[in-house]
């Protein structure tokens, strides 16, 4: 890589204002606007198919999944190699024309979308499994793979891949990889951290970086593929990658259990661990108001457990446990002492377990629909935070005292890695409601010592408040890292980092107080 000299500071926008919700910034005029030159040089290199200016193309590729963050690029690419992608970031550097790289636009704080009129660089023609190793598990496969579509490849060989989550229908590994997600298993696989092996990367300028290596161990200096593992395409473009699959498991249980507090709850993930240990695969949770909203707006989804006598209140706690063994015989006897000691205590009010596949699927289904099931009732202000278990469901229970009846709070989430998933609902999105919810929500978070991005990311929803949960020192060196790998500042600009009026006002406010 050409190390560029200095040149003025990225993310360089200026914040109209700094507010308690998500500052707007204002378009960088240093990017250059495109041109119909540009055009012709992105369809020399990338064929006219790989050039998209339809109108209805664009509007899909310009609006988040929740249809909360809209973008107004003129310009979707969609390169076929490496070679095009390395190609078309060169020329965008030297143009300095700005780039938001997308995936299956699948991701909830709106990185994959501009903000402006970032050209957009599509992965998704870019979707071919390159190599499977038996022995090993390690796959290669190009970015713009769809995870289900690679997990149904890898199932017709005895592998799962390591990572498994609701989107998993349009979401791509490189998405997945640049976002660091979490998911569903993360209990018992471990984050993409542990399980991406090597990376092929394209830099701002068209450099390839090829860590692209199928090895176990491999302590040959710096891991520099991390940086890009989570790094939300603000430091470089994935293009291919190195994953370690696990063996499918042969014997897989799911159950459905009901508990009368979260303390109960938060009993059961102790016992699961305890009685269930190296088997136990998902340790799920969601309130009631989130099986509610799923049972209103998924017809085909009875309530698994209603209430043992007629009358009684429903249970306010849920939790979706699964194991994943080689052996049945052996894994049920780890449910019956999980089921008995759990249930002698009183600490599972009711619950179900799935006798085949479907059934697991139809339990699965709950839990995956919570998302979905919000976003068609109304607005959702999302929040996904890392906490303390013990503290987790009182951020709920706090917020919805502190926003009274402007919202309604619900939380779900993966209790097995402290992960929630805060969700205000509500009929519009409001400024009252936000600022009863931003920044006291953040500094709650901060309080208790938990990240203010557990798995979703921070994209252009929570750049002014990575200070809550990270230190000035390390965010200085993020931006460092930023200013080496991407000295123009147009990969994914106004993303992740904080603008520099953003510390300045944090220093000040810090000042005062
Ligand atoms: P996109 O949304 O397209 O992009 C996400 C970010 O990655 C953007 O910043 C983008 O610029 C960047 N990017 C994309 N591709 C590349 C690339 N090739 N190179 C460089 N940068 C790139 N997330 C979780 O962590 N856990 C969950 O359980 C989970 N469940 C979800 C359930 C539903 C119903 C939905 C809608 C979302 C869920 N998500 C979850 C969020 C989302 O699916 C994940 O963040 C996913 O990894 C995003 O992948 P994507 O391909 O859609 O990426
Ligand atoms: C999940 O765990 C996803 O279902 C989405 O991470 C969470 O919608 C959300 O807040
Ligand atoms: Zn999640």
């Amino acid at each position: 890589m050409a190390v560029s000299p200095w040149t003025p500071p990225l993310q360089s926008q200026q914040w109209r204002s700094y507010s308690a919700s998500a500052p707007v910034p204002a378009r960088d005029p240093s990017f250059a606007q495109l041109t119909s030159d540009d055009v012709r040089f992105f369809q020399g290199v990338l064929g006219l198919g790989g050039v998209v200016t339809d109108d209805d193309l664009l509007a899909v590729a310009n609006t988040d999944w929740m249809n909360k963050y809209h973008g107004k690029s003129k310009l979707l690419l969609r390169p076929r190699t490496t070679e095009q992608v390395s190609r078309v970031l060169a020329h965008c550097h030297e143009r300095r024309l700005a780039v938001v790289p997308q995936g299956g636009n699948s991701g909830l704080v709106g990185g994959s979308v501009p903000l402006f009129d970032e050209v957009i660089l599509n992965l998704g023609a870019m979707d071919r499994i390159v190599s499977f190793d038996e022995v090993s598990g390690i796959l290669v496969c190009e970015a713009g793979c769809i995870l289900e579509k690679v997990d149904a490849y890898l199932a017709e060989r005895g592998f799962v891949f390591p990572l498994d989550l609701g989107a998993k229908g349009s979401c791509q590994i490189g998405g997945n990889i640049s976002t660091n997600a979490g998911g569903l298993r993360l209990l018992r696989y471990g984050s993409l951290h542990g399980n991406v092996l090597g990376l092929e990367v394209v830099l701002a300028d068209g450099t390839v970086v090829d860590t692209l290596k199928t090895l176990r161990k491999d302590n040959t200096g710096y891991d520099v593929k991390q940086l890009f593992v989570g790094g939300e395409g603000t430091l470089g473009v994935v293009t291919q990658a190195a994953i370690l699959t696990p063996p499918k498991a042969r014997a897989v249980n799911v159950a459905l259990l009901a508990c009368a507090s979260f303390q109960d709850a938060l009993t059961a993930f102790r016992l699961a661990k305890q009685e269930l240990g190296e088997v136990l695969s998902a340790f799920e949770f969601f309130d009631r108001t989130c099986l509610d909203l799923v049972l209103k707006h998924h017809s085909a989804i009875r309530d698994p457990l209603p209430p043992e006598e007629d009358g009684a209140p429903p249970y306010p706690f849920y939790l979706l446990v699964e194991t994943a063994g080689s052996n049945q015989e052996h894994d049920s006897a780890k449910w019956d002492a999980f089921l008995e000691a759990a249930s002698a205590g009183e600490v599972v009010q009711n619950g179900t377990i799935a006798q085949d596949a479907g059934q697991a699927a139809g339990l699965w289904a709950i839990r995956e629909g919570i998302t979905e099931s919000l976003a068609k009732n109304g607005v959702v202000y999302k929040y996904d935070f890392s906490l303390p278990v013990t503290d987790l469901y009182r951020l709920v229970e706090d917020t919805q005292q502190r926003i009274g009846p402007l919202g309604v709070a619900v939380g779900y989430g993966h209790l097995g890695d402290g992960n929630l998933h805060l969700n205000v609902s509500a009929p519009a999105y409001s400024d009252a409601l936000r600022a009863r919810l931003e920044p006291w929500v953040y500094e709650w978070t901060a309080q208790h010592r938990g990240s203010i991005s557990a798995e979703h990311g921070l994209g252009q929803m929570k750049p002014h408040a990575l200070r809550y949960s990270k230190a000035d020192s390390a965010i200085e060196l993020m931006a460092s890292l930023k200013r080496l790998l991407d000295p123009r500042g147009i990969l994914n600009p106004y993303k992740v980092l904080p603008d520099e009026a953003d510390k300045r006002d944090a220093t000040s406010k810090k000042q005062q107080t």
